[in-house]
């Protein structure tokens, strides 16, 4: 579709960005918190790049107010942060820790006295440790009522000054890591397991939208989904087949049931067969149905080419977490599909590769299957950052990737997308999970390392300047 003219952003659109609790708050054992997942994981050795972990992140739980200063200056309409659940509730339920409902209280205040709209995100992977020891957090049903509640204390405390909220950040990236490649808690490979924990997510996250409908009634709140919309690696029918395979298993499977209230037929008939299939109780199609969201939420960083993959074909493969390019191997499902690599598309140095068109493809196929807004709470280059002698951050290939992919969801806002908002991933910089603190995504470089805290020193990039000036112009500066 070429458009001979081009309409501007809506008004109003959420030009933001951002973060994830444990990425950048530190502060891992203050103030009541109890320990989550992570703060255990990054302990076991070889799990992260270089033994990293979040115990002290970039500080933003003493410094928030500095780092609003800053969202401040470059305009931000929106920050998407997320609520660490122990912090909340130390042992993921009971007791409630007031210390750590302040703290969210301050920054929320600190933002709207900013004029930043506050995008709150239930659940961004750090499940209290005290639910996993119980009952192996996500594998139990348990979960779901202890997630509600949970969540029904933040929709009572924050409802009147949050109108936008994330349920379950990446439901189908954490727990394919978590079950299938074992690089996330709880470090299982097992595809039955991973079926089944996701049913449980499924539920929790039907009835935490069920709850917000009586508590926050004027909000609006949807999932944050990984997408990474599938390409076939040729035109071949073969190829052809696993691309869709690949759209079933690995798109349809959540966004289905998240937006439709449905897991979709030829997959679930597939898991049946090979015996993988979620257990369902009584009431549950039911549930599914009921937790229809406002919207989507969509985290994109890259198009993933899929190709014919035999049976007894390839399965597991290394992932690039140094940022060594060209270290990533494929990986697949015998019978169903295999990762190829693209040869017309441009990689990062961690091999994700660099697809602006590809986000205005799945904005579409979103808007097509279910004619829902879409809201993008993830978009980002993760690369290595140079301090200059001068303090300065010549971030010229992240304003590339950033400016491309923003042209992008122009266009697809002019196919006739809803698309009511933008987050960057991310603000500042923040460690990256499995790869340490050197794989940088922000606006403002923070002074640390792996294993170093050194001055925590905030430092603008030239990139916070570009998007500063988007964001004042209602996206007309990507033109110029
Ligand atoms: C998403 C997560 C974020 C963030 C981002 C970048 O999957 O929701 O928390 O980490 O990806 O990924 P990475 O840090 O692995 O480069």
């Amino acid at each position: 579709m070429i458009h001979s003219e081009l309409k501007p952003f809506p008004q109003g659109f959420l030009w933001g960005s951002a973060s994830a609790a444990y990425q950048i708050e530190g502060a891992w054992n203050e103030d009541g918190k109890g320990l989550s997942v992570w703060d255990v994981f990054t302990k076991i050795e070889g799990k992260t790049y270089q033994g990293s972990n979040g115990n002290v992140a970039m500080d933003h739980y003493h410094r928030y107010r500095e780092d609003v200063a800053l969202m401040a200056e470059i305009g931000l309409k929106a920050y998407r942060f997320s609520v660490s659940w122990p912090r909340i509730y130390p042992s993921g339920y009971g007791e409630v820790n007031e210390a750590g409902l302040r703290f969210y209280d301050q920054l929320i205040d600190e933002l709207l006295a900013n004029g930043i709209e506050p995008v709150l995100t239930l659940y961004h992977w750090d499940v209290p440790q005290a639910l996993m020891d119980e009952y192996g957090a996500w594998e139990s049903r348990r979960i779901i009522d202890d997630f509600n509640r949970y969540c029904i204390t933040l929709f009572e405390r924050y409802g009147d000054r949050v109108k936008y909220w994330v349920s379950l950040n990446e439901q189908n990236y954490n727990t394919n890591h978590g079950f299938i490649t074992a690089m996330h808690p709880p470090g299982v490979k097992d595809r039955k397991r991973f079926y089944q924990a996701n049913h449980h997510a499924f539920l929790a996250n039907a009835k935490v939208i069920q709850s917000f409908r009586k508590y926050v009634p004027g909000g609006k709140i949807g999932p944050s989904f990984a997408y990474s919309p599938a390409y076939p690696s040729s035109s071949k029918p073969e190829d052809m087949l696993a691309f869709e395979n690949a759209e079933e298993f690995t798109n349809y499977w959540w966004l289905d049931v998240y937006c439709l209230g449905q897991y979709p037929q030829i997959p679930l008939r597939y898991l049946h067969e090979h015996g993988l299939a979620p257990e369902f109780e009584e009431g549950d199609l039911e549930l599914l149905r009921q937790g229809k969201p406002d919207f989507v939420g969509v985290n994109y960083y890259q198009t993933i080419t899929y190709g014919d993959n035999p049976l007894g074909g390839v399965t597991e493969g290394r992932m690039n977490t140094t940022g060594q390019k060209g270290s990533n191997q494929s990986t697949g499902i015998p019978g169903l599909y295999k990762t190829t690599s693209n040869p017309n598309l441009e990689t990062s140095n961690w091999d994700w590769a660099i697809d602006p068109i590809g986000l205005r493809i799945g904005l579409r196929r979103i808007t097509s299957r279910y004619g829902l807004p879409v809201f993008i709470t993830e978009n980002g280059l993760g690369e290595f950052d140079k301090l200059e002698s001068d303090d300065k951050i010549h971030d010229d290939y992240r304003i590339d990737y950033l400016k491309s992919h923003l042209l992008q969801c122009q266009q697809a806002i002019n196919d006739g997308v809803n698309l009511i908002g933008y987050c960057s991933w991310s603000f500042t910089d923040v460690l990256s999970w499995l790869n340490g603190y050197q794989k940088r995504y922000g606006f403002v470089y923070i002074d640390r390392n792996e294993t170093e805290e050194r001055s925590l020193r905030r430092i603008k990039k030239d990139s916070f300047d570009w998007y500063r000036e988007v964001i004042r112009t209602n996206g007309a500066h990507l033109h110029s």
